[in-house]
């Protein structure tokens, strides 16, 4: 009988990096089980966790490097040496560097994070200021809102220390599982939590007061409270007057923002404005939790999350304990490996028209206009992509960059299956899961988790920090730590914690790290900020430096996408929602894992009963989206937690995807983030063809 083996590992298929223990039977893995014994961790893991033996062993994972032996996008590869693999990629690259310049070569990564900064360290190495990530959609937009008035560090709540706790959209039960227990939590030490949320979720179930406002209109709501928090003198006037630039046009702007006519524009009745506005400036210390994605998948994102996070400062939570404060440092060594400047001499993707993001974002270009780089030579063509997690349907119009992709001197994907965005690439290059591979983990509050390899890696796939390092040493590309092999880059990145692998290797259950800077408290009062003032900036400068060029305006001003839009909204009267999490999903990638899809087998369009009604679908029936940008069917779900007039729907399916749905150039003008969150459709019904739609 064979013997099972339980190893520590980590499940990495939606990124937090939840702690398991893998039960392994003869080299393969036989069952996952959420870590026991760990600080972290309670024993469980999500649904998308517990499929992991689907995922690993998928039929559709890559197994060989594998060569495009057909036309683009025809899907007919042959299999190579990882030597030649490489050596293709080193001609290609240079011959591309040598002929049209370094920053014709995009390295890009999608959602996967954990070896983004060894492709930074690449792209550097290689001189191209075109490092671009998944981010150009998601939390870079939340970043440089927050950047835009505090100038640095991101600040989280304090959520040990909170007594009122503000979630402003985050359905953390769908998708933060891991942080659903702390959740939970809060109401046993009697903290109050505000939701703001268009739909009544199980996390707005379980708060003392839902805020349900209409899609987009977060800064008419946040602006409001600001409204009420001033007039009833509820500010921190010390903090206010100390540390607060643009406070008196501030004050001016919020005064028209009464409740009364936020109601109007929110759909929030007025009281529970000022309710919320009483509890959050009232009852504190409070925290404010954002999420990296809804609030800035709209037109008017970025400002509406200025005007969120304005509340902090005003109310004196900043960098206070129970506040947003920043975290302990090093947070995470490993963001410091890939803080190496990018070549920025040369225009980067996005800079021009987004230049705000180049001011306030971190080391990356803004990357949403990919396709009209490489079709439509922008200010120069895109002639390269060394993609790792490169998928398509990210993006608005996807179907069009996947079409741009094909016309392309070189593409690479990098990638764990041959999804459909690896079919169009020149070359595909087999990565493997965290179940295949060792790693490093640093972790909140300066923990470090050493992952075991619980499998060998599947065929010959490898771990992608190992195949940015075969590709640099081929290319001739310098670094100190990069070629020195994989496990000098783990010892490299456990040093300023004071921990060697070794150490850590026999510490199952993880470690503290050593030399870890305790978390401080009001750092501004030894520490200007790092914005152009110095202050805080209600108003802020580096935005204002763009109004003649672009428009940008300094303070955190409301424009209503509903009404200040080009689009017919007679003809397309609804408003469209797109990509809120599901737990079962993950973007584009887990609709080939049978136990998940088979959940939804086609894309649900929730709508209100009312709105069914009005337009004659049943619940259950197959509708079609129609928008000024595209079409896209699916099946009708009814659905009472939202209001009527908003239609949802999940997005990165293959058989009706959202994405086809919005339009290319429908673009927050500062952060160039899509209004996912925020288009416009009608709805019809379908007229079944023979069954055409299975039942859900
Ligand atoms: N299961 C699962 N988990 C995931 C992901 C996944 O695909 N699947 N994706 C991961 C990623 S990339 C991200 S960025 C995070 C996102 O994490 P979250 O932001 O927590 O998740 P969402 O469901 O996108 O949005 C949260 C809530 O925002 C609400 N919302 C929608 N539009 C608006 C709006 O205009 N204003 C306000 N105030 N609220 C709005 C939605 O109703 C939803 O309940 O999730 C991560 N976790
Ligand atoms: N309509 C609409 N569109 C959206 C959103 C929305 O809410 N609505 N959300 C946006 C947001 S917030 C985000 S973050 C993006 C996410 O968009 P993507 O980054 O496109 O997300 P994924 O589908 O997870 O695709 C990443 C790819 O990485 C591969 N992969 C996974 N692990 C690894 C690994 O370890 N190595 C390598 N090399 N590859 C790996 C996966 O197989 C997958 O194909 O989508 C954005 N698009
Ligand atoms: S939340 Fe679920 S899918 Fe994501 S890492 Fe944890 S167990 Fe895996
Ligand atoms: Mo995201």
């Amino acid at each position: 009988m064979s013997k099972t083996r339980i190893v520590k590992t980590t499940c990495s298929i939606c990124g937090p990096c939840c702690e398991v223990d893998a039960y392994v039977e003869d080299g393969k893995l036989a069952g996952v089980e959420g870590a026991r014994n760990t600080p972290a961790q309670s024993g469980g893991l999500c649904a998308k966790g517990a499929a992991a033996l689907q995922y690993v062993y998928n039929k559709e994972r890559i197994l060989y490097p594998m060569r495009r032996a057909g036309e683009k996008g025809e899907g007919k590869f042959e299999r190579i040496s990882w030597d030649e693999a490489y050596e293709m990629i080193a001609e290609n690259l240079l011959r591309i560097r040598e002929s049209y310049g370094a920053r014709s070569t995009v390295f890009y990564a999608g959602y996967p994070k954990w070896f983004r900064p060894a492709l930074l360290r690449m792209a550097n190495a290689y001189g191209s200021p075109n490092f671009c990530t998944e981010s150009s959609t998601c939390f870079q937009a939340a970043a440089l809102a927050w950047r835009s008035i505090y100038g640095n560090g991101i600040c989280g709540p304090d959520m040990p220390n909170v007594k009122t706790l503000m979630l402003w959209s985050s359905n953390l039960y769908h998708s933060n599982t891991p942080m659903s227990g702390m959740y939970k939590s809060l109401k046993k030490r009697g903290i109050k939590v505000i939701d703001v949320d268009p739909r009544h979720t199980v996390t707005a179930h379980d708060a003392d007061l839902h805020l349900q406002l209409i899609p987009g209109t977060d800064g008419a709501l946040a602006l409001s409270m600001a409204q009420v928090i001033i007039e009833e003198d509820l500010y921190d006037k010390k903090f206010v007057e100390q540390y607060v630039y643009g406070f008196e046009e501030y004050k001016d702007y919020v005064q028209d923002f009464t409740p009364e006519k936020a109601e109007k524009i929110t759909g929030v009745p007025k009281d529970m404005i000022r309710l919320a506005a009483r509890t959050y400036a009232g009852e504190g210390p409070a925290g404010i939790m954002f999420s990296a994605s809804p609030v800035v998948h709209h037109m008017n994102g970025v400002q509406n999350y200025r005007a969120v996070f304005s509340l902090i400062a005003i109310t004196g939570n900043y960098d206070v304990k129970g506040g947003n404060r920043q975290c302990p440092a090093p947070s995470c060594p490993v963001n410091e490996f890939g803080k190496v400047r990018r070549y920025d001499q040369e225009e980067a993707i996005g800079q021009k028209e987004f230049p705000a993001w180049f001011d306030l974002s971190c080391d990356e270009a803004q990357c949403i206009r990919l396709a009209d780089y490489i079709l439509e030579e922008e200010a120069y063509q895109i002639k390269a992509v060394f993609a790792m997690g490169l998928n398509h349907r990210m993006w608005p119009q996807p179907q069009r960059l996947n079409e741009a992709l094909g016309k392309l001197d070189f593409y690479v994907n990098v990638e764990l299956f041959m999804s459909e965005s690896s079919k169009m690439a020149d070359l595909v290059l087999p990565a493997c899961t965290s179940y295949e591979r060792e790693e490093v983990h640093a972790l909140r509050g300066g923990r470090f988790f050493f992952s075991n390899q619980a499998i060998r890696p599947l065929g010959e796939s490898k771990n992608d920090i190992e195949i940015i390092m075969g590709v640099m040493k081929k290319m001739g590309l310098k670094d100190e730590v990069l070629l020195q092999g994989y496990d000098s880059y783990m010892e490299y990145i456990l040093k300023p914690a004071g921990i060697t692998l070794e150490e850590l290797k026999s510490h199952p259950e993880g470690m503290q790290g050593k030399n870890l800077i305790p978390p401080a408290e009001k750092t501004y009062e030894t520490q200007p900020f790092h914005t152009p003032s110095g202050k805080v900036e209600l108003k802020s400068l580096v935005l204002e430096k763009y109004k003649a060029s672009h428009g940008y305006e300094g303070l955190p001003v409301y424009h209503d996408y509903r009404t200040e839009t080009s689009i017919d909204r007679e003809e397309y009267p609804l408003i469209l929602n797109t990509g809120s999490r599901k737990p079962q999903f993950f973007h584009a990638r887990l609709y080939r894992m049978p136990w998940l899809a088979g959940i939804e087998k086609e894309p649900l369009a929730e709508i209100h009963p009312e709105d069914g009604k009005r337009y004659g679908i049943a619940d259950g029936s197959p509708v079609r989206l129609i928008t000024p940008a595209g079409e896209a069917e699916g099946i009708a779900a009814y659905d009472i937690a939202g209001q009527p007039g908003i239609v949802y729907i999940y997005h990165g399916s293959s058989k009706g995807d959202a994405n086809e749905l919005i339009g290319k150039d429908y673009l927050d003008p500062i952060s160039g983030f899509p209004g996912f969150k925020g288009y416009f459709c009608r709805i019809e019904a379908v007229k079944e063809e023979g069954g055409q739609y299975d039942k859900v």
